[in-house]
Formats: C-alpha cells, structure tokens, sequence
C-alpha cells in the first residue's frame, strides 16, 4: 500500500477526529466544548498523525542503527507545541480550513496552549531550535532534560514591580506527552562506598545506605519538517521508589520512606529561575545527578540492547553537555563502565572521553559552577571519587607539561580550594569545547580558557548559534513568509541560505511597499496584543523600538531606559524639535533574587508611567513593558519590531539569538560589537545595521588594566548628569526619591573603594544616543528603510539552527542522515 504523504492530509478524517475526541473526552459536542476543550481535543487528532510518523522513524532507526546524539540539558525552552507540530507535519493550512468548517478559529485555539516553559532563555530555547533542526535534518537524536512541575514563573506586574507567579504548566494535562514507566531508573543519593572484592579478585565499588528516587521518562515528539520524521524529547519525572511493605515496617523504614518520598516530590518540582547566575543550592545538584543518571543508564541500556561490546559506546553515541549544567555526565558515565561493566579506569576513561562534548554559553564570573566538596561527595559519594580520580591524573599532566608551574595547577585543577569546578572537569574529560560565536569562541580562547587552550588546543572550535525559521518566521510571522514564498519559492524553509535571492527586491519599489505593509500589519497585531494585554494604547505608525530578552545588567536595559529619560528631557526643552514617534517595547523576567534587575523593571515602568501620561509631548514617546515575556508572545513580537535593540556590553553576550529572529524578520540591529552582532554585521553589511559602543577589546582592557572612570562622564557630560539626577531627585518615584538610588549607586563611585558602573553604560551612553539618531534619520527615509529591512531579511541565512547542527555534525558529532524508505 502506498504510504499517506503529508501533503495528502485527510481534512474530513481530522474532523471527525476532532468532533470524537470532544464526545469522548468530555462527553460534549463542539457547540459545548470550551476552547481549551477544542485545544486538547484538537491536539490528540494531530498527536494521532504524529504516532504513526514517530513508530516509523524508531523502527528505521532500529533498523539502521546509526550513531547517535543525546543532547543533555537542564532546560527546554519548548513553547507551544501545537502550531509547531501542524506546521512542520506540512498540515497547517488544511487543519486551519478543517477547523475553520468547524466553527473554530485555529489561533484561538493555539492561544489555549501554555508555553512548555522548560527554560529560563538563551540556552535553553537554544536547545529547542536544535531539536526542530536535527529532526529537520533527519538526524538521529534525543534530548534528555527534567519534566519540571512548574517551569519558568509567569510574571505579572503590579504597580510597576514584577511578581513571580507559579507556572502550573501541567494544570489541564500535556497531550503531547507519553509517559514510559517501563524505562523507568532507579537513581542514588548519598550514604557511602564500600569496597568488596569478588571471587575473581575485582574490587566491587557499592553504595550503601542510600536514599533514592524512580526517574520516569515522559517522551514528547520532535516533528522533523515534511520529511516524517519524529525524534524524542525525554523528560524525566521523579517517583518515589517502593522501599517497604506497609505492613511490616519498622521505625527506621517508615523514616526512610518518608525522606525518599520528600526527595522525590521535591526533585523536579522546579526550574531553578536564574539566569547566568550560579546559586550552588543542593536542590539544583540533585536535579543535574538525578536527570544524567537517569539518561546515561538509558543510553547505555539502550546501547547494550543492540550491541555487545561497551567498549565501542563511543561508536554509537555522543553526549552533548549544554553548558556545565549536565557535567556530571562524565562521572557517571565512568561510574557505569567501571562499576557494572567493569572496564578498567583506562577502558573507561578512552570511551568517556570520546563520548562527550562541552559547550559552553557565558563567561560571565557569576554564572561558573563551583560546587563545595562537601556538599558534592556527600550527595554523590561513588561520583565524587571518581571525579578526584580524573583529577588527580589531570593535575599530574599539567604538572608533566608544565614541571613546577603550580600556577597552572591553581588555575586549571578540577578541584581546587575545596570546590569542584565543573568547566575544568567538562574540559580536561570531553573531546570537543565550542563557543557559540566567533567573538566568544576567540575570547575563550584568548582570554577565559586560555590555559586549556594552550594545553589541549584541539578541542576548541567555534558553532555560532542558529535559530529555527520554522518557528520565527513560517509560524510567527505568516504574511511575511507567504510574501517570501511568493517571490522565491518555499524551500527557504529547509535551506534558509535561498533568502539571498530576495535581495534584488531591496530596490523594487513594488516590493518595498508589500514589504512595509506586512511589517504594518504585523505592528497592529502587536498593537493589539499590548492593548489587550497591558491597556495600552500604541500608535502602528511610530519606530517600534524593542528589547526583549532576559533582564541582566550586562544586556544594560537600564541604558536604554536612561537614553529614553534623555530623550524625554530634550522633548520637552525643545518642544518644536523635529522628532519621529517612538515606541520603545521591553520585554523581561528578572531572577527572583536579583534586586538592581527588578529595580530596572520597576524604573521602565515608572518612566513609561509618566512619559504616556503627558499629553504635552502628544504621544511622540510611549514606554511599554510587555508583561510575561515568552516564546509564544516572542514571536507576535520579532513580526512587528523595526528596531532590534542588542546593546550588551561587548564581550559580554555569548552569541544572542534573538538578534537573528529580529533580524530574520527584518528588524535593524542597533547593537554593540559583540557576541554574534559581529556577525550579523559582517553578513548584512554595516551601513545596514547601527552599530556604537566600546569594542570588546576595550572592553577587557579596561577590565585587565584600568583606566576608566564613570565619575569623569558624569562631571564632563551634562545630558548623562541631568538623567543621572533625575534618578535619585524623585522625578519618576515622587513619593520615594531613593527608590533608584541603588541604580545610580551602580554608575557612579561615590564611595571611593566601591566599583561603579562595570558594564560601561555610562561610557557608552553618548555613543549610543548618537545611534539612536541615526536611527531616527534612517526611519525618516521610508524606502532606504525597507531597503536596509529586506537586506537583512535576505542575508540572514546563515542563522539557521540548521546550519548551527550541520556543523556540529560535521564537525563534532560524526552522525550519519536518516532517511525513511517513504521519502527515498
Ligand atoms: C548556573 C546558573 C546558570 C544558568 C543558565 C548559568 C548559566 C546559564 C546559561 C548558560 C545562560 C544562558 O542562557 N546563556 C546564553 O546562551 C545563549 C545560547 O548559546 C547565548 O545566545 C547567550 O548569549 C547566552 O547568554
């Protein structure tokens, strides 16, 4: 029998299944059923189409045996499935039609959805572009993470602050996901290790006195893009194991019961909310062991299930390690080859080491792993051994390198001054450790790793990051991608590269204008949404200026704010000024914990407050924060910007990736040099795209030798002066005019030992008001505009998550492509 293409999707079937699910499910017929009803019933009908696809590409993987990679992550910054799934299943039209004929308008029943909120932001939404790009690909993967109770807090504001809501994401049941007792794992804490020696003379490594927990796997589909195939996203849940029969416990038993079942109700309830800020809580240590623990013994099961000789692990499967965050991996993978199959340590060690990969996303100090020796050889006695093992044989090499160099010892030992550190153990223990763009990869190299660079320079290489036009443009931005497929064909969306072919179009009015049109369009879409969402009022005409991405000092939204204050200001000393309307847009979560942050979003508010309330500037400057930033608003949000705002501190944002999305939607970058800016610049051209700032080797000089002084800005620069008061004089908090005080404290020395102003606002800020000049100017020209906007539409193929994984493959992980015998 011939197999259903995708193309071939059967309308009158999905509706039948829609309306049966609803009877089933809830006994009610479509004209009765909630809209959150019509969600769940409506995604079990897609979640049908999509099984048959997932047990055919399991079964050729089966058959096929190819290498593997498990892409091991604290975090999966998801959003809604529903609209990917339909999209990528090529079904999109004909389910909106189908849902049409019923009655249903499909983007209400997408807004049903929550946002899988598996993620605070860059690495972990990275993560989830590379599942879509790699099943895309047809490239055999799993992604191995934590299914959190509650992910990402919901933000809501109040008077101005933010306030953590819990995200009770799971509240109305996934129906994406399928649970898998059968491949659940059994993972240990603390007690200790005993030695016994067997009958054949090894030395049996046991832990003992142990509490443990069951990890239990939850499988969500990853839909390849029109090629059939379904990979796996695993997330692990965590159950209390059956230690004792309630008929026969003793006192001791009945204790033990209770603390295993408090460490399994605790493990997974929550994603830790902070972002390149490490908190070294226990908690976040028994989440990494408990979720690599558990997928490590599954891909060695799996493995073993296949093929005889552990030996060749490494053959078969890779591990990528997302950051620091799954580095335990190592450990534990040493742990099962020594102690259940009983490699040597050098057996081991060889497949160990040609197993897993590091990536590392931040040198930000803060944001290192060191946990106390304590606290890691208490929780994790047989691991923590083992990672003194490596080390020791480690130290002993740099000492062979380097004889009598302790200095080399100081800075680059695993473990030293009672901490472990997980980068030098992900280093030392891995084959591969890539930045994520080239600035960050050569400041790795030249600056933060330079000692491992030195030593082992063969593991270093560069994979700028990517991000999946299926979502950021074929979902979230569907007139701009009809119009795009209108006038190159559709295969932009399996090859973004083909997007060069619309540059002849940055000089054809015809084009220009439909260009504009949609960006109009989708700048009423957003109108709409902060209308609805925020009550306020904004105008679809005027620059929409927008930053949105976690909030951090060194992505120094509060440079933004102190520019729009000044801007402000000149508004209203020269009231006749010629002046373009402006939209400036935030969008931000702030860690929990993170007291200046919170006061930044506390500031915009307040800043937003007075500016959109005096009528005597007529509208010309609005201020609106979006509340509850995410991936689902995100995309509405890329659609509509003008002006993509990237004004980290050079050096000090690994790679961005919503500088692509913007840019794949045909927002400007107005941004500093630094993480992949660099080269979004070197793609689209430097006349288009604003670009100020202090360089990134400014920057670390000044770090390295000094020489910088915000107090000297401050006195010379009376425009920076004039903000900088109006932070502490009660301007925009009239009832506590030391609200901001600790913002104006972080810019300014006013106690002579304290450092101010470390991420260089103050520095910039001239430079950066003179660009946003620019841009103003830029604006006025309409047609140099969308000329400037389509170009960086066109030259924005390389920032596919698709080429980011092609790389990786090619370079890192060695897979071979998948292709069902259907699609041949
Ligand atoms: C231990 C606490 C913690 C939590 C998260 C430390 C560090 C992190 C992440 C590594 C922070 C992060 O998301 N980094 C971002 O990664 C993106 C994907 O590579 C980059 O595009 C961003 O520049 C980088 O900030």
């Amino acid at each position: 029998m011939a197999k259903k293409s995708t193309l071939s999707f059967d309308k009158d079937l999905f509706k039948r299944s829609v309306v049966y699910n609803v009877k089933t499910l809830y006994r009610k017929s479509m004209e009765e059923a909630s809209p959150q009803q019509i969600f769940q019933a409506v995604s079990y009908a897609v979640k049908d189409a999509i099984v048959d696809k997932w047990m055919t590409t399991q079964e050729e993987y089966e058959k096929q045996d190819p290498k593997l990679v498990y892409y091991l992550s604290m975090e999966f910054l998801m959003g809604r499935a529903l609209g990917n799934n339909i999209i990528n299943l090529q079904a999109y039209e004909p389910v909106k039609e189908a849902l049409e004929e019923l009655g249903v308008d499909i983007n209400a029943i997408e807004d049903q959805e929550p946002d899988a909120a598996l993620g605070n932001g860059g690495l972990g939404r990275l993560a989830a572009c590379f599942l879509d790009s790699l099943a895309t690909l047809g490239y055999p993967s799993y992604g191995c993470g934590i299914r959190y109770r509650y992910g990402m807090f919901k933000q809501q504001i109040r008077d101005g602050y933010q306030i953590e809501v819990p995200d009770n994401w799971l509240e109305n049941g996934n129906p994406f996901e399928l649970r898998r007792p059968e491949y659940a794992k059994e993972v240990k804490f603390g007690g200790y290790v005993n030695v016994y020696v067997d009958e054949n003379g090894r030395s049996n490594f046991k832990q003992e006195g142990y509490q443990s927990v069951n990890a239990v796997p939850y499988d969500l589909p990853i839909v390849g893009y029109g090629n059939g195939i379904v990979n796996t996203l695993r997330i692990w849940d965590a159950q209390p194991v059956e230690c004792f029969r309630l008929e026969s416990f003793d006192k001791g038993d009945y204790q033990k019961a209770v603390e295993q079942e408090n460490l399994a109700r605790n493990i997974v309830e929550v994603l830790y909310p902070n972002d390149n800020h490490y908190a070294g809580k226990e908690l976040r240590l028994k989440q990494q062991y408990f979720f690599i623990s558990a997928s490590v013994q599954e891909a060695v099961a799996k493995y073993m299930r296949k093929h005889g000789d552990i030996r060749r692990f490494h053959e078969k499967v890779t591990f990528q390690l997302n950051d620091t965050h799954p580095t335990v991996a190592i450990a534990e993978l040493m742990r099962i080859l020594m102690d259940e199959y009983y490699l040597t340590w050098d057996d081991a060690w060889t497949v160990t080491t040609k197993t897993c990969a590091y990536t590392n996303h931040t040198i930000m100090a803060e944001a290192l792993e060191k946990w106390p020796i304590e606290l890691f050889s208490r929780l994790l006695p047989r691991v923590y051994q083992i990672v003194e093992e490596i080390n020791r044989r480690f130290v002993k090499e740099i000492e062979q390198i380097y004889p009598g160099n302790q200095e080399k010892i100081r800075k680059m030992a695993i473990i030293y001054d009672g901490q472990v550190k997980m980068a030098h153990l992900a280093i030392a223990s891995g084959y591969s450790v890539n930045g994520v763009a080239r600035l960050h990869t050569e400041i790795l190299k030249k600056q933060e790793l330079r000692d491992f660079y030195e030593m082992m320079p063969e593991k270093f290489n560069n994979k700028t990051n990517g991000i999946t036009q299926r979502r950021f443009l074929l979902h979230g931005n569907p007139l701009l991608a009809d119009w795009i497929t209108s006038h190159i064909g559709p295969e932009w969306v399996t090859d973004l590269t083909r997007l060069t072919k619309l540059k002849v179009y940055a000089d054809d009015e015809k084009a220009k204008q439909e260009f504009m049109n949609i960006k109009y369009k989708n700048k009423i879409r957003l109108a709409e949404y902060i209308l609805e969402h925020n009550g306020i009022e904004i105008d679809p005409r005027s620059i929409f200026d927008v930053q949105v991405k976690r909030l951090h000092e060194y992505k120094r939204q509060l440079l933004n704010i102190l520019h729009i204050m000044h801007l402000y200001n000149q508004l209203k000393e020269h009231p006749e000024m010629s002046f373009y309307p402006r939209t400036f847009i935030f969008g931000a979560k702030a860690a929990a914990g993170y007291v200046n942050a919170k006061l930044t979003i506390k500031l915009i508010n307040a800043v937003g407050e007075v500016i959109n309330n005096d009528t005597s500037i007529r509208g010309k400057i609005k201020v609106v924060f979006i509340e509850d930033y995410k991936v689902s608003n995100a995309e509405i949000i890329f659609a509509a910007s003008d002006v993509s705002e990237q004004i980290s501190t050079a050096s000090k944002e690994a790679s961005g990736t919503g500088n692509m999305k913007f840019m794949l939607n045909g927002a400007i970058t107005l941004g500093t040099m630094d993480g992949a800016n660099v080269e979004i610049v070197e793609e689209v051209g430097e006349e288009n795209a604003v670009i100020f700032g202090l360089s990134s080797d400014e920057v670390i000089h000044y770090e390295n030798f000094g020489g910088y002084d915000p107090m000297e800005i401050f006195n010379n620069n009376s425009d920076v002066r004039k903000v900088l008061m109006q932070l502490i004089n009660g301007t925009y908090s009239r009832n506590d005019p030391d609200l901001f005080r600790p913002l104006y404290n972080s810019l300014l020395n006013t106690l002579s030992t304290a450092k101010a102003d470390t991420y260089f606002i103050l520095k910039d800020f001239e430079d950066y008001a003179e660009a946003q000049k620019k841009v103003e100017e830029a604006y006025r020209d309409e047609k140099g505009w969308a000329r400037r906007a389509i170009l960086n539409v066109a030259c924005s193929g390389k920032f596919s998550s698709d080429r980011t994984i092609e790389e990786y493959v090619k370079d890192i992980w060695h897979l071979d492509k998948v292709v069902l015998p259907s699609k041949k």
